[in-house]
């Protein structure tokens, strides 16, 4: 089973994170890791933080020689920021900034100031999870699972993709749009409501959609809620920062219309079961049924606006007006490759625990024997049977 932990605050020396559980012998590379940690830092939209930033991993164990061991994989990312705050005289920080977790976190906490709980809270901790996820993706083009995510809206400004293209032209096309959005018209559009909030001293939310290709049917399982692998996608992906809702496939759109439309009908293709559509998302019953597995997460603005808005002095005990801190205006396309991270981490975690194994040549084995929906291989007895138990 595998697992992570990260750790670290904003604006300290540095994140940390572990990923235990990783079977050995899969390929692994600081480049690939840092690859995601360079999209993460994508300026449009930015705040002056990702200035100061330049993200990169360092590896301290669990990979040797670019082959991961089956032991522990500790990462480390410095906050360059750290020398400005080390040594500081820091103001008291006392007005939570309504949606984040500022004000319900010092209550919780019992926090002498609201500073301890944003240097945890903030969104600085998806750097360590994009390159802990990132390992996960490195692994799973193995087995020629690919895993790309672009943004579909900013602000009131949509894209839909009418037809799924080659998952490889589609990272190159959002890598080139400045604010990852793999359609041209669609992005400067987006571009323009960024610059507009801006102007208005704003913040703007959008939605980014994660498509993974490649990855065999009967991952997850019907059997119990918290085995249902579109159900725990759900979860990391609401984990992530600022996130308010996620859909899988047409889910919105689906529970508008007739169960006829809806249904990915079936169809034989050279003794394969294959689907005339794909409205679920690659998902039928909480399993992967081989389909492209699509999902949409929801970013809300972030809680830190350039215009003050209302709260409440816990110091003072008075009404009064947020301040402003730096922040972003729209973290949405920068966050693309966060979301693909967890992904591919929730889709490896479903992988091992259907192949097991601890080595690559032990679940590169198993993998193959994943069923691949061929009509002759299901052992149907089609016989009729009684439904009987021991107590009876
Ligand atoms: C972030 C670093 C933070 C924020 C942002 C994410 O840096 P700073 O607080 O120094 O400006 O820009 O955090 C938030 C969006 C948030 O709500 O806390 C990063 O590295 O992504």
């Amino acid at each position: 089973m595998i697992r992570f932990l990260t750790a670290g605050e904003s604006h300290g020396p540095e994140l940390t994170g572990i990923i235990e559980g990783l079977p050995a012998g899969f390929h692994v590379t600081k480049d690939y890791i840092d690859s995601f940690l360079k999209r993460r830092q994508k300026s449009l939209g930015s705040g002056g933080r990702m200035n100061i930033e330049s993200d990169e991993v360092e590896i301290t164990s669990g990979i040797i020689n670019n082959l991961t061991t089956g032991g522990p994989i500790t990462l480390k990312i410095k906050n360059n920021d750290w020398k400005n705050w080390k040594d500081k005289d820091i103001e008291p920080y006392v007005v939570p900034r309504p949606g984040h977790a500022d004000l319900i976190g010092t209550a919780k906490y019992n926090s002498s100031d609201i500073r301890l709980v944003l240097e945890r809270s903030s969104a600085r901790e998806t750097a360590m999870r994009c390159a802990l996820g990132a390992i996960a993706a490195q692994i799973l083009e193995t087995f020629e699972i690919n895993i790309c995510g672009y943004v579909s809206s900013i602000g009131k400004v949509d894209y839909v993709q009418e037809k799924i293209i080659d998952l490889q032209e589609l990272q190159s096309k959002v890598t080139e749009s400045s604010v990852s959005c793999p359609d041209e018209k669609s992005g400067k559009d987006m571009e323009n409501e960024i610059l507009e909030a801006r102007k208005k001293k704003d913040t703007l939310g959008g939605s980014i959609t994660t498509i993974a290709s490649g990855v065999p049917p009967t991952l997850g399982s019907f059997v119990h809620w918290d085995r249902k692998l579109d159900a725990n996608l759900a979860r990391i992906f609401m984990s992530i920062q600022s996130v308010k809702a996620v859909e899988i496939g047409n889910g919105i759109e689906a529970s508008r219309n007739f169960g006829t439309d809806v249904q990915d009908q079936y169809v034989l293709q050279d003794g394969s079961i294959k689907k005339e559509s794909n409205n679920l998302g690659g998902f039928e019953g909480g399993m992967t049924n081989g389909e492209e597995i699509i999902v949409k997460a929801y970013l809300k603005p972030i809680s830190t606006t350039l215009t003050p808005i209302k709260s409440v002095n816990l110091s003072s005990k008075g009404e009064t007006e947020t301040v402003y801190e730096r922040s972003d205006t729209c973290a949405v396309p920068r966050a693309v490759p966060i979301f693909e991270s967890a992904m591919a981490f929730e889709i490896l975690r479903n992988l091992l625990l259907k192949t097991g194994g601890d080595s690559k040549k032990e679940i590169v084995k198993n993998f193959d024997s994943i069923s691949k929906l061929n009509v002759d291989d299901f052992d149907m007895d089609n016989q009729t049977w009684k439904m009987n138990y021991e107590t009876e």
